[in-house]
């Protein structure tokens, strides 16, 4: 399958790699060699062949003065890389036959790699596979982040209960970084403004460096490869000896104790906005430190700063980074003596902003008193800034504005400072018009657009599903990896039996390997005839895990009533972590984990129904999910989910789907059809209306025998008899507090779930089915979008 292998790589030639870097890199024989000195081996052996295209493209990006890309992100969510990379590479085989002569196995080794997990879900995971596209479309471009010492949390379940544990990627080695001391820039904070002579100079009081690590990011075919540069917080100031001689010990630790706070952490909640200090600290510590490095950069081969915007393209994935406009503006005022209107002028011409979330709670704001004193010079920039738009729209309403009530809204601040901004999926980006900014973009008619997410296809089918990707280069010959709209022909194919049956064939051995491996995470066997039925996110109350773990429950009730019934057996499957201070979604996995219990020791029930929860869910576990799927639930309620990534990446490898009119699901709807989608559900307009009438809920409820059953289980302690009134609470909220509709669309549900089993009884028809979805997924290659970002917010084009 590897069109491209480097010509130059043979097997041998690759084996001695990885043995020299053996000896001479990791320092170990290999007759005493363990999995992890042959990983690091083999990373720095497959490393060595990404340098030069990495060089090549630096290089020739400067000699052409092209425009560079820079996507500032609190997240990337990377992953697992050696064999991403290996596969960009076109070394995956040749690596794989070169550990074989040496008596090791690739898929072992690949295993052992930790996951760098610097990010909490779909907005992470995005601006990875956005890397990857970049570089795969040979489009300049930086990624700039934080390398957090720990990343999301470990999650493991004790009684049923999600416990948190720090996770330690950096305990091992990281082979595909390079540290970067020459790099970094003293980061302020708090202190003063003085303005003497008119030049007003802020005078930070305390201060840390921030110091760069490099990662090369290859593209598919190893033509391009980019940088992503993470920042790592120094103390700014040596430890101060005479003070500690004086016994002033912690004085003498001071700065240290903050640069070790600000990149130790990535945040783990992604559903709250805390207005913690810390994480403000952690926002403008990655936003100035890329803004010095930018301008750096640009006046190493330039010297008129008004030209910025032909060479330079900055995106803020969500607000989290929205300080680039303010940290713009003060470095070209105060420091390149530019006059303020034009560095704004200058400053939106560079910028565009991502908004990937309409939940209220989730925007950001931070207090004036809290931005005045950690920021005080860009309190007042801000304030500038909202003056400055104000004075151009006389006519904007008095309760729209960046700074009101006392707080700073990150959200109005990105736009006005961005000459674009952008949603994430169509249904999403209307609703950013009609229902976020409505006024804000009718001053500023067409800045608001669409740019539906889409997923790196190297990644979510060619490495995470190897038999169906073979099955497709078999079919319609190499070259779809890049090319995903390719894709669509295999749709006469799919009119051939032998094609249908080889497509379910590919699914079904995916299932048999998931059904291992889901046996060693969990001890439960599972049968790979079942229905594999995969619900796979972060918890959350909007994306309704509730709503999957109430139709279990009144399936278990109908297969218990009617033991002899014509049941499809099911395996439902979940995964996902709640952020830890978020007490609902933590009782909803307590409550996922006591029904499956109960269920999984049912001898009445037996292989008929089976609910799976693996701990610790993660790209590497989705990668195994994902290729087994039948089903993908993706059940938000309308109006809540931004896009979704996860119901792309399951679509894509033939799973259908079960879902509302909510996010991208509109759009994956649209592109494999009707016929091949089981929606249910109210829309984003019908769910306002509904919570609109009071008693939803009960009336829902008492029009549904199920729902009142399973509610009543619940009730009576059916899942916790050690703790019969464990579930009251959730009970109580579904009668009383439905905000997300759960009970509402439980009907609904329930239909579409037999329309399902209905569906997969027919298993060619399925197949069918399955094989449409992956035939019509095409458009959803991040390819596509990053296109779409280069054409339309951007303005640059490839270098290849
Ligand atoms: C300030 C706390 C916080 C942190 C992160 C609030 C909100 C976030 C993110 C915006 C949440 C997020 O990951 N959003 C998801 O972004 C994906 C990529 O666009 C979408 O596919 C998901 O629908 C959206 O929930």
């Amino acid at each position: 399958m590897n069109a491209f292998v480097p010509a130059s790589v043979t097997t041998d030639g690759f084996r001695s790699d990885i043995l020299r870097h053996l000896s001479y890199t990791v320092g170990k024989d290999a007759a005493h060699a363990s999995l992890y000195d042959w990983r690091m081996a083999l990373s720095y052996a497959l490393r060595d062949r990404i340098i030069t295209p990495w060089f090549q493209a630096t290089r020739r990006t400067w000699a052409e003065d092209h425009k560079r890309v820079y996507y500032l992100s609190m997240e990337f969510l990377i992953g697992r890389i050696l064999e991403d990379a290996a596969i960009n590479i076109g070394l995956r085989e040749v690596a794989a036959a070169a550990l074989s002569d040496l008596g090791q196995d690739f898929d072992l080794i690949a295993d052992t790699e930790p996951d760098a997990a610097l990010g909490n879900g779909g907005l992470g995971r995005l601006a990875a596979c956005y890397m990857e596209s970049m570089a795969t479309l040979g489009c300049p471009a930086y990624g700039y982040g934080i390398r957090y010492e720990h990343g999301l949390f470990r999650q493991e379940f004790e009684h049923g209960q999600q416990v948190e544990l720090a996770e330690d990627w950096l305990s091992q080695k990281h082979p595909f970084e390079f540290e970067r001391p020459e790099c970094a820039y003293t980061i302020g904070f708090n202190g003063n403004v003085e303005t003497t002579g008119g030049r007003t100079v802020w005078r930070p009081d305390e201060s840390v460096l921030a110091s760069a690590y490099d990662m090369p990011v290859i593209g598919w075919s190893g033509r391009w490869a980019n940088t992503l540069r993470l920042w790592s917080a120094l103390p700014s100031s040596r430890f101060d000896l005479a003070r500690f001689n004086r016994g002033d010990y912690t004085a003498a630790a001071e700065s240290e104790t903050l640069a070790r706070t600000i990149s130790r952490v990535l945040y783990p909640d992604d559903t709250t906005h805390q207005g913690k200090e810390l994480r403000l600290k952690q926002e403008f510590f990655l936003t100035s430190a890329t803004l010095q490095d930018i301008l750096r950069r640009y006046l190493d081969s330039h010297s008129d700063l008004r030209a910025l915007p032909s060479k330079v393209a900055i995106q803020m994935n969500d607000t989290h980074p929205a300080l680039a406009g303010p940290e713009l503006i003060r470095l070209l005022t105060d420091h390149h003596g530019i006059e303020f209107a034009e560095a704004m002028e200058i400053a939106r011409a560079c910028l565009g902003y991502t908004n990937h979330t309409l939940l209220p709670e989730a925007l950001e704001r931070w207090s004036t008193w809290l931005m005045g004193s950690v920021l005080p010079r860009h309190m007042q920039i801000i304030e500038r800034i909202d003056d400055h738009h104000l004075k151009a729209h006389p006519k904007r309403p008095h309760y729209v504005g960046i700074v009101k009530h006392h707080e700073v809204r990150m959200g109005e601040l990105a736009f006005i400072m961005s000459h674009r901004v952008n949603g994430v999926s169509a249904l999403h980006t209307d609703l950013v018009k009609q229902r976020l900014f409505p006024e804000l973009d009718a001053l500023h008619p067409g800045r608001i657009i669409n740019q539906t997410n889409g997923i790196a296809p190297r990644r979510w089918l060619r490495m995470a599903n190897p038999r169906l990707s073979a099955l497709i280069s078999e079919t319609i010959g190499a070259g779809w990896e890049d090319h995903l709209d390719r894709l669509s022909e295999l749709e006469p194919h799919i009119e051939d039996k032998g094609f249908r049956d080889a497509f379910a064939a590919a699914k079904r051995a995916n299932k048999v390997s998931t059904a291992r491996w889901i046996k060693e995470a969990t001890g439960v066997a599972v049968s790979p005839d079942a229905l594999f039925d995969v619900q796979i996110k972060r918890i959350h109350e909007y994306k309704r895990q509730l709503l999957n773990i109430l139709q279990t429950i009144a399936e278990w009730h109908t297969i218990r009533e009617t033991p002899s019934g014509n049941h499809v057996p099911r395996v439902k499957i979940f995964g996902g972590k709640a952020a830890p201070g978020y007490a609902v979604a933590k009782e909803i996995i307590h409550l996922i984990n006591d029904v499956a219990r109960v269920i999984n020791a049912d001898p009445k029930v037996g292989d008929l129904l089976k609910v799976i929860f693996p701990p610790n869910y993660n790209v590497s576990m989705a990668e195994r999910l994902v290729p087994a799927a039948d089903l993908s639930e993706q059940i938000s309620t309308a109006g809540k989910e931004a896009s979704g990534t996860g119901n792309m990446k399951l679509s894509l490898n033939g799973a259908l789907t079960i879902g509302t009119l909510d996010g991208a699901n509109v759009e994956i709807r649209d592109h494999v059809g009707p016929e091949n989608f089981f929606l249910f559900g109210m829309t984003a307009d019908e769910a306002i209306a509904r919570r609109a009438i009071d008693d939803h809920a009960r009336e829902a409820i008492l029009s549904s025998q199920a729902l009142q059953d399973v509610l009543q289980m619940l009730a009576e302690g059916r899942f916790s008899p050690d703790q019969p009134d464990r579930y009251h609470g959730v009970v109580n909220r579904v009668w009383h507090h439905d905000y997300f509709l759960v009970a509402s669309d439980f009907a609904a549900y329930c239909d579409a779930q037999g329309e399902v089993d209905k569906a997969y009884r027919d298993g060619d028809g399925w197949a069918r089915k399955a094989a449409l979805n992956t035939a019509r997924m095409g458009y959803f290659s991040s390819d596509r979008a990053i296109r779409g970002y280069m054409k339309e917010i951007w303005n640059t084009d490839s270098m290849l």
